[in-house]
């Protein structure tokens, strides 16, 4: 198996990464997440995810096998969505977690302070709980209807500067994004975006991440960082 990330990049790359694509099983077939994963990160993408939710567990051991070394000749960082037991076999540079999986400190327990972890938010209050529990940078959302998530209530952008204000790490605005929406949640703080179904179904998606970028302009998101 090739070298997997040295935890040290992996946290600079979080840190750095202002999209977030996710190589989600029900846009796009697995023998298309390799050739999906370079283009996107052609594009810009920082951070990586790989979802799966109907998938075996050995069949997403394979294939994050394949994706995480293909991402950290890149410098970039590979996690999986749940799994927190796969991200050691996998080479994976972390998880990322929902609200009703296993918790961000029994997590960290098992899996120690080098991997990456994040956690999905739909509050302020769930924000700031995550960041008090350890994990390393926070998704929030839906903040618009989305099939990729059909059950949540979507949360509008209007709370967003409400978590940047009180939350230092990293926040990926979540849900629903195309370019006009990311656009528009930049206007209410959002520094950094995870786009799914955007990302995956376009016909070009090195364009079509760099549009997303663009529309997201120039706000450092290291502003958050050096906020301590
Ligand atoms: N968590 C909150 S919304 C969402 C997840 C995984 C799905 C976002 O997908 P899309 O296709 O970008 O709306
Ligand atoms: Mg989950």
């Amino acid at each position: 198996m090739s070298p997997a990330l040295d935890p040290g990049t992996a946290h600079a790359a979080l840190q750095k990464a202002r999209l977030y694509a996710i190589l989600d099983s029900a846009y796009a077939p697995p023998a298309r997440w390799p050739d999906l994963a370079r283009q996107l990160a052609a594009g810009g993408a920082g951070l990586f995810q790989l979802r799966a939710k109907n998938f075996p567990k050995e069949e997403i051991l394979a294939h994050a096998r394949i994706l995480a070394p293909l991402l950290a000749e890149l410098g970039l960082p590979l996690l999986l969505n749940d799994h927190p037991d796969l991200v050691a076999p996998s080479g994976a540079a972390g998880c990322h977690l929902g609200q009703d999986d296993l918790g961000i400190p029994e997590a960290r327990k098992m899996l120690g302070s080098s991997s990456l972890l994040g956690l999905s938010t739909h509050s302020p209050c769930q924000a700031l709980a995550g960041q008090a529990l350890g994990a390393d940078y926070l998704g929030f959302g839906p903040l618009y209807a989305t099939g990729t998530k059909p059950d949540y209530q979507p949360i509008g952008p209007e709370k967003i500067r409400e978590i940047t204000g009180q939350v230092t790490l990293p926040v990926f605005c979540i849900g629903g994004l195309n370019p006009e929406r990311v656009a528009a949640v930049a206007r209410h703080g959002a520094q950094r975006v995870c786009v799914v179904s955007h990302l995956l179904l376009a016909k070009d998606p090195a364009a079509a991440a760099r549009e997303i970028l663009s529309r997201l302009g120039s706000g450092s998101p290291l502003k958050e960082a050096v906020r301590t």
